[in-house]
């Protein structure tokens, strides 16, 4: 499945309605880094075939592939990696202080919610699938909870994204996880900041173009 690339060649591995993914395709779009995308089906657990192991040992998608070089895993590191290599326009604003907000935005979401509901661990706690939606929304309406107290104390006054007129890492992480949300069913009311940035990127036709919808295999 790893096919060595040539030249700078970037491969996205991605599943339609991971959310992981979708913040690696926001970040491809954001900064307009041409790749093409392989959909890998998490329905028939292609995840777990040693061909797709081989590129990410975790057996989680995203995964990029970029030229000759060994397969990147874990969306932040693949947004950080897509910074550095491609800096404009920036995932980040401000200093040190505010880029530690931005990217405690994003870790409250990558380690504080999505961990919690992704489908190896849902299968762990429990088969039952109304089991499993109360279990996520537990954790998404906690996480939240959370991002919408540091947007209504250090956010923009502006009325769109989080921390201003730009999508930032936190917001990368933000949409995703408010579509999951969306998914099941919550009532996203007591977080109306996260819900304002949400309907700001449905409006960016840069965003909204990768939105999962865009991406769902005629089968599923
Ligand atoms: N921390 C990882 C999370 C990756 C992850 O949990 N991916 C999910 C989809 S959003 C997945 O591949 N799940 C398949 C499974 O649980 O078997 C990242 O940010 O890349």
């Amino acid at each position: 499945m790893w096919e060595k690339q040539e030249s700078t060649n970037l491969v996205l591995y991605h599943y339609w309605r991971s959310s992981a993914s979708y913040r690696v395709r926001l970040g491809l779009a954001l900064k307009g880094v041409p790749h093409q995308k392989r959909h890998i089906n998490l329905l028939t657990q292609e995840e777990k075939s040693p061909q797709y192991v081989a590129v990410n040992p975790s057996g989680y998608l995203p995964a990029l592939v970029s030229g000759t070089d060994r397969p990147m895993g874990e969306s932040l590191a693949i947004l950080e990696w897509l910074e550095e290599v491609f800096p404009e326009p920036s995932f980040f604003f401000g200093g040190p202080r505010e880029r530690a907000l931005v990217r405690q935005v994003a870790e409250t979401i990558n380690s504080g919610i999505q961990p919690l509901h992704n489908l190896d661990v849902l299968r762990a706690v429990t088969e039952d699938k109304e089991a499993q939606s109360a279990w996520t929304r537990r954790w998404i309406e906690k996480g939240l909870g959370v991002v919408e107290a540091i947007a209504r104390e250090f956010g923009s006054r502006d009325g769109s994204f989080l921390f201003g007129a730009q999508p930032t890492l936190a917001d990368l992480c933000l949409i995703p996880q408010m579509y999951t949300a969306k998914r099941f069913q919550l009532d996203l009311s007591p977080y109306p900041r996260c819900l304002l940035a949400y309907e700001r990127a449905a409006l960016d036709p840069v965003l909204s173009a990768e939105a999962p919808e865009r991406y769902q295999p005629k089968d599923s």
